[in-house]
């Protein structure tokens, strides 16, 4: 019985990671492991430049977690949308 719990567990902790971030953040990050990446930001955002990115990934690990997007946005480093 324990063992039937665990896909669904682990799908809930990956679900609660992915909705950590916020709509806008969430509906970029296209694989749903929680982060932004260079790619999943650059689809919607085709101007976005390597500087910018790393500008905005301040631990450097190459994706933005959600406190990297709600410090970019308070910082107003975050793209803006193109589609308004
Ligand atoms: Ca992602
Ligand atoms: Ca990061």
């Amino acid at each position: 019985m324990s063992h039937a719990l665990f896909p669904a567990l682990a799908l809930a902790i990956l679900a609660g990671a992915a909705f950590a971030l916020d709509n806008a953040a969430a509906a970029l990050d296209r694989n749903a492991d929680g982060y932004v990446s260079f790619g999943e930001l650059l689809s919607d955002h085709p101007d976005l430049t390597v500087e910018t990115f790393a500008a905005l990934d301040t631990d450097q690990d190459g994706l933005l977690g959600e406190d990297e997007v709600t410090a970019a946005r308070t910082t107003g480093l975050w793209p803006s949308d193109p589609r308004g």
